[in-house]
């Protein structure tokens, strides 16, 4: 296996730790880490956190606030200059105005909010503190999942992503590609448009697991769904192939070998190095729901995602990533989002779910050190809540906007009526959701997706404040000990 680490890898750490401190020199700062798989809710996430922060949300579980020891909190100017800046204005402004969730995005972005605050001890007030910068990094989920790349070369990883495709859930997926490789030579000379072709086919493949029907969920290399300003390029040009009789140089076996590694060196390296290892904190957003909807193949796909997800959090002495580690993540919360999609009967049961789903993935990666812990969470509140009495039942039912076109028990939703759901209920026994291959046993539920709410908007629509579920709480888990 190829060494993976290097003295520059080191040094370049060591050097940005020095420039993090001097550019912070007086006021000090935490990163925090925002991620999930793609529309796990990370930008709805960040929009109404930052808004609630800096608009005194209400936020009643989030003590700082309570306290009254906050005195303000406001945007500054980010410290990386070389990321996006997360585009928080025209999320809002979609939100709120338009009724309309934000546009996928694909990469990484960042976000300074400054809280200026009075510490509750007496030291830290004689000290002069009393300012915080919180730098939020939000970042795909799929980037982490090509962690356990590193330590593959690309026989073992072809042949591993080859069994995996051959899966009862995922071989029909795979068809066409499956039929591309049959009629290749795996041993014959390059030819680029035939490369070309088979890792379209190949990406075609991973974009139908990832579909709402599919929901599946470990579909390494990452930038495959999410290429950015590397599309086209030889690092995105491979695909797993069968293995090869002869290591002749030049072939298509040996090309694609070659750019595997390339993706590993200019992709995978450089993040883990320069974003991954620099967070404090982190929250992984789980969309628990849509695996449920997708059924219990999408259910264990995730369990394993997640599992990857958590390895890098716990990188091991030997491994690579801890030379690069500048700062430990003390504080990693897993959260299971859009629970307005429920009545509040059923949240405390979307948790139970997530913390098993965690819970497997902790015992596999024997996770330790960093405190963790599991919410369910609504970022913007879409639906309220109703009780309607149907044969003499009691139903807790969601009263929202479905979103254009969504359709429940064949009914086709317009995207303005509103319309009060029974989504049925999430069992107390999350077990009874795994090993339950029947799918036909699987418990009744469907959820649709809902607009963002009407917002009674007055004359300062900035100023309003965003309804959400346990945004405080969430608050108060990854910031408060910053602030007392
Ligand atoms: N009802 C409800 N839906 C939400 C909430 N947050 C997110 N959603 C839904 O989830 C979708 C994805 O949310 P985003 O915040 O764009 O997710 P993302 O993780 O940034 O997605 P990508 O950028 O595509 O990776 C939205 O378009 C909404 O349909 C929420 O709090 N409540
Ligand atoms: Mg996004």
């Amino acid at each position: 296996m190829a060494k993976l680490t290097n003295l520059t890898d080191d040094a370049l750490i060591v050097f940005d730790n020095v420039a993090d401190f001097a550019t912070n020199l007086g006021t000090p700062s935490i990163r925090l880490g925002v991620t999930g798989l793609s529309r796990s809710g990370k930008t709805v996430f960040i929009t109404s956190l930052v808004h609630s922060l800096i608009n005194s949300g209400k936020l009643p579980m989030f003590e700082p606030i309570t306290s009254g020891r906050v005195a303000g909190a406001r945007l500054e100017p980010q410290p990386s200059m070389n990321l996006p800046r997360f585009a928080y204005e025209d999320h809002l402004e979609s939100l709120i105005q338009k009724r309309q969730w934000p546009k996928s995005t694909a990469s990484i972005s960042e976000l300074r909010v400054t809280i200026a605050y009075e510490s509750a001890s007496a030291w830290n007030r004689a000290l002069g503190s009393g300012k915080l910068n919180i730098d939020i990094v939000d970042y795909p989920g799929e980037w982490l999942l090509d962690l356990p790349l590193l330590a593959m070369d690309y026989p073992s990883w072809s042949s591993q992503a080859l069994k995996m495709s051959n899966l009862d859930n995922r071989t029909k997926l795979a068809s066409e590609w499956h039929s591309a490789l049959k009629n290749i030579d795996v041993d014959t000379p390059l030819v680029e448009t035939e490369a070309i072709k088979l890792a379209e086919l190949f990406t075609g493949y991973l974009r139908a697991c990832r579909q709402d029907d599919n929901a599946l969920s470990t579909l390494p290399p990452g930038r495959f769904l999410m290429p950015g300003d590397m599309e086209g390029s030889p690092a995105l040009t491979f695909c797993p192939l069968p293995a090869s009789k002869t290591k002749v140089e030049d072939s298509l076996y040996d090309h694609m070998s070659r750019r595997y590694e390339a993706y590993k060196t200019f992709i995978v390296k450089p993040f883990f190095r320069d974003y991954f290892a620099r967070l404090d904190r982190q929250i992984i957003l789980v969309d628990t729901l849509q695996a449920i909807n997708a059924g219990p193949a999408a259910l264990i796909d995730l369990e394993n995602a997640l599992a990857d997800i958590l390895d890098c959090f716990n990188p091991g002495k030997s491994n690579w990533l801890t030379s690069v580690f500048s700062r430990r993540i003390d504080r990693i919360l897993f959260a299971a989002t859009k629970v307005d999609h429920l009545h509040h009967e059923n949240h405390k049961n979307l948790e139970a779910l997530l913390r098993k789903l965690v819970d497997n993935a902790l015992k596999r990666a024997k996770f330790a050190g960093a405190s963790v812990d599991v919410i369910a969470l609504a970022s913007l509140r879409s639906t309220s809540e109703a009780a309607v009495a149907q044969e003499g039942e009691h139903l807790p039912v969601i009263i929202g906007t479905p979103m254009k076109d969504e359709v429940i028990g064949g009914v086709k939703f317009d995207g303005e009526t509103e319309t009060a759901i029974f989504p049925g209920d999430l069992p107390d026994n999350p077990s009874v959701l795994f090993g339950n291959s029947d799918i036909n046993n699987f418990p009744e539920l469907s959820f649709v997706r809902f607009r963002p709410p009407q917002l009674e908007i007055e004359s300062n629509e900035i100023t309003i404040q965003l309804p959400h579920i346990r945004l405080d709480k969430t608050l108060q888990f990854l910031l408060s000990d910053q602030l007392a």
